[in-house]
């Protein structure tokens, strides 16, 4: 788990953090009318289709009937919620239906900046018995029901979740597990460990960052979903403030994701005071010139 060593990371480009007080950190069965010379043909083939569907679940989720919301929103009332614990929902759309999270924070700090030892189980309603799943991370902030986000965070229709793990001034980063209909679990993606303030346009299929690095600059980045990996595609920074000009100017820079590889392509400097960019660069399908 490498929150610890990013959390050193961040506190080297952000210093000493402010804020939480903690460095943190069948297609529904088709049914067609036939005639009746056709209906022997009918039946072996729904029969054939059927045998094969059982196969197909056995082989990967395990059987389960799957639960409402209104089930699992009663075994969630039933949960601890302060400042080491959390308790949430998800509805994984699938055969899982939705399950109850909890997320348990040690008290004992681990080090000096805060880092303390979590741990997120997901529940099956219907087994309570024990966690479905048990996923251990790194956290640098207090449990607080603002501190989680359930988002279809790759946009493939099921809900996933995250949890914050760092907060400074403005940057917070962000566990996020995302959900696996296929396995049956929730799956930790770590690309989003280093995307500050990550927000998600469903309609466009991306998600975007905001990382502020002083009161007058900061980094705005776009990321998209290629080949199943989050990817970085478009860089926007507001450098900090020019020094020779009496803190007047400003250099803004955008890099683009060109053949694989980030590619400046566009650089001026800007009054701090006006800050004026041309407002398409926040459009991913605007690329310069007129
Ligand atoms: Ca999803």
């Amino acid at each position: 788990m490498p929150n610890t060593i990013l959390a050193f990371q961040i506190f080297e480009k952000y210093g000493i953090i402010t804020g939480n007080n903690c460095f943190c950190a069948v297609p529904e069965g088709n049914l067609f009318v036939v005639e009746k010379k056709l209906r022997v043909f009918a039946l072996a083939a729904l029969l054939c289709l059927l045998l094969c569907a059982c196969r197909d679940s056995g082989s990967t989720v395990p059987e389960h009937p799957g639960q409402t919301g209104d089930a699992a929103q009663e075994a969630l009332t039933e949960q601890i919620v302060d400042d080491t614990h959390d308790a949430f929902l998800v509805d994984t759309g699938g055969s899982f239906g939705t399950l109850l999270v909890t997320v348990e924070i040690d008290p004992q700090m681990k080090n000096e900046f805060g880092t303390r030892d979590a741990t997120v189980s997901v529940w099956d309603i219907t087994a309570m018995e024990k966690p479905l799943q048990t996923l251990p991370f790194e956290i640098m902030v207090d449990a607080d029901p603002e501190h989680h986000q359930v988002v279809d965070a790759d946009f493939d229709g099921d809900q996933d979740f995250c949890y914050l793990f760092f907060e400074g001034n403005q940057p917070n980063y962000w566990c996020f597990w995302l959900w696996n209909e296929k396995a049956g679990q929730f799956e930790e993606c770590a690309a989003f460990g280093e995307i500050s303030s990550p927000s998600f346009d469903a309609e466009h299929q991306t998600v975007r960052g905001w990382a502020r690095d002083s009161a007058a600059s900061g980094v705005s980045t776009w990321y998209r979903w290629i080949d199943g990996e989050l990817t970085l595609v478009r860089r926007l920074e507001y450098h900090y403030p020019d020094q020779e000009s009496g803190y007047a100017t400003q250099l803004v820079t955008v890099e683009d994701l060109v053949s694989g590889e980030m590619t400046e392509v566009y650089r001026a400097v800007v009054s701090l005071e006006e800050r004026q960019i041309d407002p398409r660069w926040y459009d991913l399908d605007y690329h310069g010139g007129d």
